[in-house]
């Protein structure tokens, strides 16, 4: 990624981690991702915790499914991302957008 990229990803990283410890846990996305709006807990098929289980397996490295992201992990996910995506401006457009930066 470019440096413009990889500014703004550790941007939203440390919007994530709100404990600052520089890892992404369940604990630091209470208040900042609302799970209440997740379809499967309106149906009652899960519960806040597996919304916010789920969501941070999408960022956690498959060697190292713990439930923790790392930075070093959020920047392979979207590594991943920004291969398919042409710009630097369209990038940050979407991390904007995304994480509300
Ligand atoms: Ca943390």
């Amino acid at each position: 990624m470019s440096k413009a990229r990889k500014e703004v990803v550790m941007q939203a990283f440390r919007k994530l981690d709100r404990s600052g410890d520089g890892v992404v846990t369940i604990e630091d996305l209470r208040g900042v991702y609302n799970a209440k709006y997740h379809p499967k807990y309106q149906n009652g098929e899960w519960t806040e915790e597996q919304v916010f289980r789920t969501f941070l397996d999408s960022f956690d490295s498959p060697y190292d499914k713990d439930g923790k992201v790392t930075l070093e992990e959020f920047l392979n996910y979207y590594a991943g991302v920004s291969a398919s995506i042409d710009t630097d401006v369209y990038f940050i457009v979407m991390m904007n957008n995304a994480w509300k930066l």
